[in-house]
């Protein structure tokens, strides 16, 4: 089927479904229309693309990792102004990229999904999507869900938060109707969001009071503006922008031993935080309070140049007294410190290890695929196929997160897996690929036995990086390059397979 004519009216019949039109969803898009699959369709439920970074546009949001890397390698953009892109930057970006690659069309924005359930007997998926309050089922031959792990904001649990009567949202719903200029606010949460939110809201608010419950490790950010030249270079010399990718790619990774296996090797990273501390803040005591008690690595580290000067402004304090309760117009301390407030902002993070689309997923036994997963975490194999899930593919799946580096190239390695499983499925007359069990517990053992000595395991922090089990579920624990020539070839006999009816029947 060809959606050409009219996008606004969802098929009932499409080949491939895709969930999520960030990063992960819109390069399968493209890799699909690509490989010459027309009949696909992207189900989002935001307005456009972009995912994360279309929903991201607090204050100050910026990617930490620099943008020559932090994009598709199909798609490079020369334009970019400086090392670290700002968030609008990015989500202009994907923009860009969308309507070059033709895709569009094959978008349906506005839309959710509802349930997709595995029909055994049919050997398709039949997916509920909701638009503008109407149900409508779509029959599909392979879901792909590439709905995002940082997506679903997670809102602290704080006695009376629902009894506050001023403006409160999270950061990565930021109200921007809402003016701060000269109001007292609170930011709750000192993750990689509230260190880019907090120095740029000071700026302008009245008071600014910030939440630590745990102190983030914070290096210093090396960013700047490309040169004219520079520019002109990246657009005339395709190599020379490409020769800059590698380098950064290589820096980074030459890490990953510091997180995996060595955390030692992390010392000059730690020095540089101290120093970091030392420079943007003069008075002892505040310096003692925001100096981590973990291993650096444990928790996301952090980048900023801004976030330790803003914290020493006079108009900011740092609270570290564990938050009681919240009144209608206050927070108030486990000491029983009252400080009042117009605004809070929540920067708690997202569902990560419990992700929500796991709620709208049943697989071949009618089992949602959170409840499965909510027996020993979160689980999959090369962080793409689940057992009992036939023709589901993830994109930024479990155990597919990075601390170091540019999770587009974790996303491209995925998606390559899956054009070739869909290929093989082709080429082999296959209905149906589903991970053997036994493989898939392999895949997963090996990965908890690599965590052991990683720095995210012996740290000494609590992350969101583990689930409630203690596992980590969402870091990939080695070179990205071997996740890469991992997923390079679709590993059928990793796979239950079953051939298609009649060759027509086949996914072709
Ligand atoms: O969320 P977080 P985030 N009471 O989960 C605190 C990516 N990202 O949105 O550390 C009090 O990191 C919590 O405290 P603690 C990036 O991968 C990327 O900042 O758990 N505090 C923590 O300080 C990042 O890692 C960019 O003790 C509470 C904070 O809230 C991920 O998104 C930019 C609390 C949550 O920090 C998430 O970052 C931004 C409570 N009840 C984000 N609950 C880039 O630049 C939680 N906290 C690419």
């Amino acid at each position: 089927m060809n959606h050409d004519s009219d996008p606004r009216v969802l098929p009932d019949r499409v080949r491939q479904l895709v969930i999520g039109a960030g990063f992960g969803g819109l390069g399968m898009a493209i890799k699909l229309d690509e490989d010459g699959e027309r009949d696909f369709l992207v189900i989002e439920k935001g307005g456009d693309v972009g995912g994360t970074w279309r929903d991201n546009t607090y204050p100050g949001a910026a990617c930490d990792v620099p943008s020559q890397l932090y994009s598709y390698s199909f798609a490079p953009n020369p334009s970019w102004s400086k090392s670290f892109s700002p968030q609008p930057e990015i989500q202009a970006y994907l923009q860009g990229v969308a309507r070059e690659a033709g895709v569009l069309d094959r978008f349906a924005f506005d839309t959710a999904v509802e349930e997709a359930a595995w029909d055994e007997a049919g050997q398709v998926w039949q997916v509920e999507v909701s638009r503008a309050g109407e149900r409508h089922t779509i029959t599909t031959d392979v879901l792909i869900s590439a709905a995002g792990a940082l997506c679903e904001p997670r809102l602290p649990d704080i006695d009376g938060i629902d009894t506050f009567q001023g403006e409160v949202f999270h950061s990565a719903r930021w109200d921007h109707d809402t003016d701060l200029t000269g109001k007292r606010v609170a930011v709750i949460g000192t993750g990689a969001s509230s260190i880019q939110i907090v120095p740029e809201i000071q700026k302008v608010v009245g008071h600014l009071d910030v939440y630590q419950r745990t102190a983030p490790w914070v290096i210093p950010r090396h960013d700047r503006a490309y040169t004219g030249v520079e520019k002109a270079l990246f657009k005339r010399v395709p190599a020379i922008q490409k020769l800059y990718r590698t380098a950064i790619y290589w820096g980074r990774e030459a890490y990953v031993p510091a997180f995996t296996r060595r955390p030692e090797l992390a010392l000059p990273a730690r020095l540089l935080g101290l120093s970091n501390i030392r420079r943007g803040i003069a008075d002892p005591e505040l310096r003692a309070r925001v100096t981590p008690d973990y291993a650096i690595g444990c928790k996301r580290i952090l980048i900023s140049n801004t976030y330790y000067p803003a914290l020493a402004s006079d108009n900011v304090s740092l609270v570290t007294d564990g938050i009681a309760k919240i009144t209608g117009d206050a927070i108030v301390t486990a000491d029983g410190v009252e400080r009042p407030i117009d605004v809070l902002v929540v920067a708690t993070g997202f569902h990560v290890t419990d992700p929500p689309i796991a709620e709208r997923i049943r697989g071949r036994d009618g089992r949602k695929l959170a409840d499965v997963w909510s027996e020993n975490g979160q689980g999959a194999y090369k962080g793409c196929t689940v057992h009992g899930f036939p023709n589901l593919f993830q994109i930024v799946g479990p155990n597919t997160g990075l601390g170091h580096s540019s999770m587009v190239f974790m996303i491209e390695s995925q998606l390559a897996y899956i054009r070739d499983a869909l290929g093989t499925m082709q080429t082999d007359g296959l209905a149906t690929v589903e991970p053997r069990a036994e493989v898939q517990q392999a895949w997963n053992d090996d990965l908890q036995r690599r965590m052991e000595p990683s720095v995210w395991s012996s740290g000494g922090c609590a992350s969101w990086y583990l689930d409630e089990h203690g596992r980590n579920t969402t870091l990939w624990p080695r070179a990205t390059f071997t996740f890469r020539r991992l997923l390079s070839r679709f590993d059928k006999t990793a796979y239950t397979v079953a051939p298609a009816r009649t060759r027509e029947d086949a996914f072709a």
